[in-house]
């Protein structure tokens, strides 16, 4: 097997398509006019949903411009003609850094939901991480992804039975990680969502995971199939407890022999508490800044939490990439890989499984090209030495 990874060839097949045939990629290149499709064809309170951050959408806006912050330094006049990014992070097996991230509810943009974003993810060999909150259950979208590895993202229930029993079916369905998100105990202030009163999650969507779990159903006086409301209102119940500290998530992440990673970290003491705690790796996020406005940046947060735990655990960041260059900064700056969002819920909306697939194939790409054009041929030389911070 050669030792090379050109996803730069995407652009050249483009390029030859418009020669031999004139034809032209039929989904828009920019991930702002993706969006802009997107929000012409589905539901204006799922646009909203997807699309909103919390507050002001500051935070939304910050996690762009930390990125314009850094610049990239490219190396001219090295050979750069074989590159490998593939890389592996806690045991998983990747591509490149790249995965995409638990995103919730996604039967509200497109009705095959998490099991095209499966497909297109795993036609690619990019590994996903699976929300608690998906529109099919954890066993269908393992299905959908075959022998391409998975994350299981738990939110982290009031009913440790629940959790317990969540953890066991991720483990017999091979995902082979546990990330436990801790930042979503309440829904931040989402003004476009209150503005619509919209929460898919009281419509029964979403909660496929718990209403196929037999600890979630056993107090239940109805089978869901019989009594959906019943179903959700034990779900808003049981959904998260505020009263939760370190000693309950270590308690979750001592229900499995799988690496667990807490998602949702931006204070390098916390960083140092879950490293205490026993868990394997860290995912800097805000959330998409969907949670605390006003809150720093993913990409601001990662260098105090690598100064922190760098050598302890991994860490990975999400929350506003939008490109390749993005990726490389992130990996720049100490993350072993980056998560992606909402760029892919838009592939999935207005192009389902093959929407998916497109934009994944355009970051892996973008990220190939800056570095080849950059100098650089290999993971290990993605280093903080290319960047500089300006203003
Ligand atoms: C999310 N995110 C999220 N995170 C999580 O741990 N579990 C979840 O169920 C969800 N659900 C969810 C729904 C929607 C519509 C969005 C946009 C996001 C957060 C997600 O994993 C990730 O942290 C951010 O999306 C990353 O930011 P970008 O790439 O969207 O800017
Ligand atoms: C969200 C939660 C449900 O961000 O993760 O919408």
């Amino acid at each position: 097997m050669s030792d090379t990874t050109h996803f730069a060839d995407y652009e050249l097949g483009i390029y030859l398509q418009g020669m031999l045939s004139g034809a032209k990629p039929d989904l828009p290149m920019t991930l702002a006019e993706l969006e802009r499709l997107a929000k012409e064809k589905i539901d204006p309170r799922a646009f909203g949903y997807v699309a909103g951050g919390a507050g002001l959408e500051d935070t939304v806006a910050e996690n762009r411009r930390a990125f314009e912050r850094w610049r990239i330094m490219p190396h001219m006049c090295r050979d750069t003609s074989s590159r490998n990014w593939s890389t592996t992070v806690l045991g998983t097996k990747m591509p490149a850094p790249l995965m995409l991230a638990p995103v919730g509810v996604q039967e509200i943009v497109h009705p095959e939901a998490e099991l095209a974003v499966a497909r297109g993810a795993s036609s690619l060999g990019v590994p996903i991480v699976l929300s608690s909150l998906s529109s099919y259950t954890l066993e269908q979208v393992a299905e959908a992804m075959g022998d391409t590895p998975r994350w299981f993202q738990l939110y982290p229930p009031k009913d440790l039975a629940v959790a317990e029993s969540f953890i066991h079916r991720a483990e017999k369905a091979g995902y082979s990680a546990i990330v436990i998100t801790v930042d979503t105990r309440f829904i931040g202030w989402r003004a476009r969502d209150l503005q619509d009163a919209y929460l898919p999650f009281l419509e029964g969507k979403g909660i496929a995971n718990y209403t196929s779990d037999p600890a979630f159903c056993a107090p239940l006086d109805a089978p869901p199939s019989e009594n959906m409301m019943g179903a959700v209102g034990r779900w808003t119940e049981i959904y998260a407890d505020a009263a939760q500290s370190w000693a309950d998530f270590k308690r979750m992440r001592e229900m499995t022999s799988l690496p667990v990673l807490i998602k949702g970290i931006l204070h390098p003491d916390d960083a140092r508490r879950a490293v205490s705690n026993g868990f394997s790796g860290i995912i800097v996020s805000n959330h998409g800044g969907r949670q605390v406005d006003g809150a720093i940046s993913s990409l601001d947060a990662l260098p105090g939490i690598v100064g922190e735990v760098g050598l302890e655990c991994a860490i990975l960041l999400d929350s506003g990439i939008r490109c390749g260059a993005d990726m490389v900064k992130a990996i720049a700056l100490g993350a072993s890989a980056v998560l992606i969002g909402r760029p892919y819920a838009w592939g999935l909306a207005v192009a389902g499984e093959h929407g998916v697939r497109e934009v994944i194939q355009r970051f892996l790409a973008e990220f190939d090209l800056t570095l080849a054009l950059s100098g650089i041929s290999r993971r290990e030389e993605i280093t903080k030495e290319i960047l500089r911070r300006v203003t």
